[in-house]
Parts: structure tokens; C-alpha cells; sequence
């Protein structure tokens, strides 16, 4: 029987003491308390070395303090930070230029969460339903997929089908409807409403486990929404910027989204900055005074965000995830391990599902590994993330599947 204890030193247990003190309890860590991360890497307070397998949820795509990206932040803190969209900022400027330039749209509109993003997309989406395709007054319905995760504010949990994530939480906002994910005829169906505005899908769920759909069905699916003249919003947030082997995981099929959302990695980990690009049809519903955010596109976050993206092509981290994907999802199949029933991903975005009698068997794995050097977290109870900074190479591919395989003997 696995444990699902572990031991803990000093100065770890005073630092969880003083979170669970002073904290809110609305996560429920790994036992482990870090304090410097360097490319793959992140150690803890008593300076053991860990693999990072979770990637701050892909918001590390380029690794734990980036140099480049660190240089690019600390440069401009020291110059200037905020001005606000009171007034316009040559950081600001720039980076809309970039930005459109490097996804291929009209314009960029910049926030700061993820979320935040999602929401801009949703009020875009409406609006232009309202102002362009003619849909009456609040009748707008913008469809969504089942096991979603888009973010925590009260209107995306609103449209949320996990109760850990809206149970409690109502009364919810109106104008959703959900269908199920992979699911063309459910789509085609869904799409008859005249009122459907727009679809809003992640390219592969990661919350849900990293559940990957058929092949086809992103471009189906947008070719629906066309058909329809319903808005195709693609929520990048965790898959985007590298994570699936191409800088969009709809690149894999491509499917350019009417409106696309990115955020995480957008700033390589350091600070949030989040981003909803479109075409000028979409984006100029929205007039001035009408959205904003008072941190949205500070020159800060925009100088980092370049940096950040530039590393990414310059470095190719989406080849390099590719790869080092393959090479991972083979080694870990070869371990023929009793306890996986599921290996599955695209590029460096990986879940496995955990096959044990106890239901608290990923937890204990998740423990293992953490005791082995390695940071994974389950997510849904029996499955497990697997999920490295894009700049692991091969030699830290193969140490990790041996850390894994180690550790997995705690299950026997
Ligand atoms: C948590 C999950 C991952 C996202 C997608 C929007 C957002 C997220 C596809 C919102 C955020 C984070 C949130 C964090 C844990 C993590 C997560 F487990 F919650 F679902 F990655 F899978 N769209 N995901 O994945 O972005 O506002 O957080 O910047 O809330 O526990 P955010």
C-alpha cells in the first residue's frame, strides 16, 4: 500500500506552517517549498534539486528564469513600469506591433490573466455578435465544450461542468451552452441557433487531463463555425506558445481562430500578461472607454513578453518539444509500467492516468517522485500532468524517466 506521507525537514514544515497560518487554504500543494528554479530546474529551502514536471501549469515554457527574459524584465523595471492607458507608452506601441506581426492578426487587445483574456474574448464575442452578425439585445449564446477549464472569475465558472469549480458559487451568468468536446454533430446541431456567436474551445483540455481530440476535428470544427458565421475562439492559454510542439497547438491542423487567446508563458513566467488577438471586423466592436484594465499592456510586461516570445523561435522550443515529447511518451511506454493505463500528449503537454486499488495511488506517486527529485501534481484524482519547461534536452529526458520509473515502485 502506498504512503501518502513524507518527510518533511525543519525549515520545509515551518514555511508550510506559516501558509497554512496566514494563507487562504484554496490549494492544496506538494509538501515541498521552493526558492530558486533555473531553466528545468527548481530547488527547495533546503536546496535539493528538483525536475519542474508542471512548468508553473505552462506558464515556463521557457524555462525557470530565463536569461534573456530576466534581462528584458529587470532592464525596463528600472525605467519605467506602469503609465496606465491614460497615456501612451513606446513599450506598448512597440509590442502591438510585434505581437500582430508575430500571430498574423489586425490587433492586439492586452490584459493581464488568463482569465482576464478569456473575458475580453467573451465581450468581444458578444459584440460583435450584437454590432456585425445582428443578434438581438443579450440573446447572444456562445458555445462551450464539457470538462472545460477557461478560468476562475464567476462568469467563465459559470459555463464550468466540474462542481469543484462552480459549486457555491451562483447565481451564474446566462448566455451558455454546453456540448460535448471532440464532437462534430453535437457542433453542427448547436449551430443552428442563429443566435450562437461564437464557440470558445481549448485546442487539447488540459485541466481535463490533457485529453487530445480526433484529428480533424479543430478544422471541422472551425469550418462549422465559418459556415455558420459564428466566431472560432481558441483558448491557447495552456496550449499555446510552444507547449504541443508548434507555437499554436492549432497550427497542428492549420486552423487560424477568429479570435485567439494566449497568456502564461506570454511572459515566460514572470510576471502575468495575458493577450486576445483578432481582426479588425472583431476587435473595433469594442470603442474606447468601453474595456480596459489598469495593468493591461504596461510597458513591463510588454518589453517581456518580446523577449519572451523571441526565445521561443530563436531557441525553437516548439522543435525542441516535439522531440523531446516523442522521446518521453516512448520511454515512458517502454517502462511497461502495470500502474499506467494511459499515456497521452502532444509535444511536452503529457498526462498519464494512474491504475491502482488505491484511489489515493497518483498522490503517493506524485510524493515518490518528489522524494526521487521530480515535481508533478495529479489533477482529477488518477491522472498526472507531466509537463517540463521546452528547454529539457535529451540527456534530462532520460533522468527523468528513470526518476519516474523509480518512483513507481511505490504502486507495486
Ligand atoms: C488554477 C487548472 C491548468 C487555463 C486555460 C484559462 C486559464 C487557465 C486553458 C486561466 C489556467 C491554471 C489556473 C490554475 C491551475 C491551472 C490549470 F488546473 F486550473 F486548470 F493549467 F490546467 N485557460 N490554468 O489552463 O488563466 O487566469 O489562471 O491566468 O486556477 O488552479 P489564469
Amino acid at each position: 500500500m502506498p504512503t501518502t506521507t513524507t518527510m518533511l525537514s525543519d525549515k520545509t514544515r515551518y514555511y508550510l506552517e506559516l501558509e497554512e497560518k496566514h494563507g487562504a487554504h484554496n490549494y492544496h500543494p506538494l509538501p515541498v517549498v521552493l526558492n530558486r528554479g533555473q531553466g528545468v530546474f527548481v530547488w527547495d529551502v533546503d536546496n535539493k534539486r528538483y525536475y519542474d514536471f508542471l512548468s508553473g501549469y505552462s506558464a515556463v515554457n521557457q524555462g525557470h528564469c530565463h536569461p534573456a527574459i530576466i534581462a528584458a524584465l529587470t532592464q525596463q523595471a528600472q525605467v519605467l513600469t506602469l503609465t496606465s492607458r491614460a497615456f501612451h507608452s513606446e513599450g506598448l506601441s512597440e509590442y502591438t506591433q510585434f505581437i500582430t506581426n508575430y500571430f498574423g492578426y489586425d490587433k492586439v487587445l492586452p490584459m493581464n490573466t488568463g482569465v482576464e483574456a478569456v473575458e475580453t474574448a467573451i465581450k468581444l464575442c458578444r459584440r460583435w455578435g450584437y454590432d456585425v452578425k445582428g443578434i438581438p439585445a443579450n440573446k447572444a449564446i456562445i458555445l462551450v465544450c464539457a470538462h472545460n477549464f477557461h478560468g476562475r472569475t464567476s462568469t467563465v465558472i459559470s459555463f464550468s461542468t466540474d462542481p469543484s469549480s462552480y459549486d457555491r458559487f451562483g447565481p451564474f451568468m446566462p448566455g451558455f451552452e454546453v456540448i460535448s468536446y471532440n464532437d462534430l454533430p453535437a457542433l453542427a446541431s448547436a449551430l443552428q441557433d442563429p443566435n450562437v456567436a461564437g464557440l470558445l474551445v481549448e485546442p487539447i483540455q488540459g485541466e481535463a487531463g490533457v485529453v487530445i481530440p480526433d484529428e480533424g476535428f479543430l478544422a471541422a470544427a472551425k469550418q462549422y463555425c465559418e459556415d455558420a458565421r459564428v466566431l472560432f475562439m481558441a483558448d491557447e492559454i495552456q496550449t499555446g506558445l510552444c507547449r504541443t510542439g508548434r507555437m499554436l497547438a492549432c497550427d497542428h491542423e492549420n486552423v487560424r481562430p477568429d479570435i485567439l487567446i494566449i497568456g502564461k508563458a506570454l511572459s515566460g513566467g514572470t510576471l502575468p500578461a495575458s493577450a486576445v488577438l483578432a481582426d479588425d471586423e472583431i476587435m473595433l466592436t469594442i470603442k474606447p472607454g468601453e474595456h480596459g484594465s489598469t495593468y493591461g499592456g504596461n510597458p513591463l510586461a510588454c518589453k517581456v513578453s518580446i523577449a519572451a516570445l523571441t526565445v521561443l523561435k530563436e531557441e525553437r522550443m516548439a522543435e525542441n518539444a516535439l522531440a523531446m515529447g516523442e522521446l518521453f511518451r516512448q520511454e515512458l511506454q517502454a517502462l511497461q509500467s502495470p500502474h499506467i493505463t494511459t499515456i497521452r500528449g502532444k509535444g511536452l503537454l503529457n498526462a498519464i492516468v494512474i491504475q491502482h486499488a488505491n484511489p489515493e495511488a497518483a498522490w503517493a506517486l506524485c510524493l515518490a517522485m518528489k522524494e526521487e527529485g521530480l515535481l508533478a501534481k495529479p489533477t482529477h484524482g488518477d491522472k498526472i500532468r507531466l509537463s517540463p519547461p521546452l528547454v529539457i534536452n535529451r540527456e534530462q529526458v532520460y533522468e527523468s524517466i528513470s526518476i519516474i520509473n523509480r518512483s513507481l515502485h511505490i504502486l507495486d
